[in-house]
C-alpha cells in the first residue's frame, strides 16, 4: 500500500493525493504535524526528508519527495496522465518547473502568511508576492484561454501540479482565483469534474484551521 505523508493544508501534498485518486490507486495517509513544527526538527529531517518538506510518498520500498518527481513517477508506474511521447513529456515538465518556481510557490507563501502565520503579514512583502502571483496567474490564464488543460486536450500530471492550491477556501488566501482569472476558473471546473476529485480537507488528514489574518 502506498503511503502519502501529508496534512490537510498542504497543497503540494494535495497535488499527489488528487492524482492518486484520479488514477484509482489505493493509498493511505500518514499525518505530518506540520503546523506544530515537526518538519523543522532535526529528527524529522534526518528520518523523513532532509529538505524539510511534505509531501513524501512511500512507494516500492522508497520514500520519494518533490511533488513533480512523485507525479512523474506515478504517471510512469500506473501509465496514466503522462506524456504520450518525448515532446509531450518535456512539455509537461516545462509546466511543472514553472509551477514549482512561480505559480505554486508565491501563492502558497502568500496564503500561508495570510491564513496561518504567527504574526500579521508585512504589507510590503504581501504586495510584492501579490505582484508575482498576478504575473504567473496571468500567464496561465492566457495559456488556458486556448487549451482545455495545461498540456493539450486531456488532463496530465501538469494539471495536478498547478491546481494544488486552488481548491482551498478563498478566505485562506483572500484571492478569488476563479473570479479574477476566468480561464483558470473554467479549467478548475473541468478538473473538479474528473473522477477522483475530492476537497483537500476531505482527502487528507488534520484539522481545518480558520484563517488568522
Ligand atoms: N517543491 C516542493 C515544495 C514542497 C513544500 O514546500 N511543501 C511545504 C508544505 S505544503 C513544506 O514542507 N514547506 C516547508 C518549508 O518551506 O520550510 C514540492 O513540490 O514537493
Amino acid at each position: 500500500m502506498l503511503k502519502l505523508h501529508c496534512f490537510g493544508q498542504s497543497g503540494n501534498a494535495y497535488k499527489v493525493a488528487f492524482a492518486l485518486n484520479a488514477m484509482g490507486v489505493e493509498w493511505e495517509p500518514v499525518f505530518v504535524d506540520f503546523m506544530n513544527g515537526i518538519t523543522r526538527t532535526a529528527a524529522w529531517r534526518a528520518q523523513s526528508n532532509e529538505m524539510g518538506e511534505v509531501p513524501i510518498l512511500e512507494i516500492d520500498g522508497k520514500a520519494q519527495t518533490q511533488s513533480a518527481v512523485i507525479l512523474t513517477l506515478l504517471a510512469e508506474r500506473f501509465g496514466q496522465f503522462g506524456g504520450r511521447d518525448a515532446d509531450e513529456q518535456r512539455e509537461i515538465q516545462r509546466w511543472m518547473y514553472f509551477d514549482n518556481h512561480k505559480f505554486t510557490s508565491y501563492f502558497a507563501s502568500y496564503r500561508f502568511m495570510k491564513a496561518f502565520g504567527q504574526s500579521a503579514p508585512n504589507p510590503d512583502v504581501m504586495a510584492w508576492l501579490r505582484g508575482r502571483i498576478d504575473g504567473a496567474f496571468g500567464i496561465v490564464d492566457q495559456h488556458l484561454a486556448h487549451s482545455p488543460f495545461i498540456v493539450g486536450a486531456r488532463p496530465t500530471i501538469a494539471d495536478f501540479s498547478l491546481c494544488g492550491y486552488l481548491f482551498y477556501p478563498v478566505e485562506e488566501s483572500g484571492i478569488d482565483v476563479a473570479a479574477s482569472y476566468p480561464h483558470i476558473g473554467a479549467w478548475l471546473a473541468r478538473l473538479k469534474a474528473l473522477p477522483g476529485w475530492g476537497d483537500p480537507y476531505a482527502i487528507m488528514p488534520g484539522e481545518r484551521i480558520a484563517a488568522k489574518w
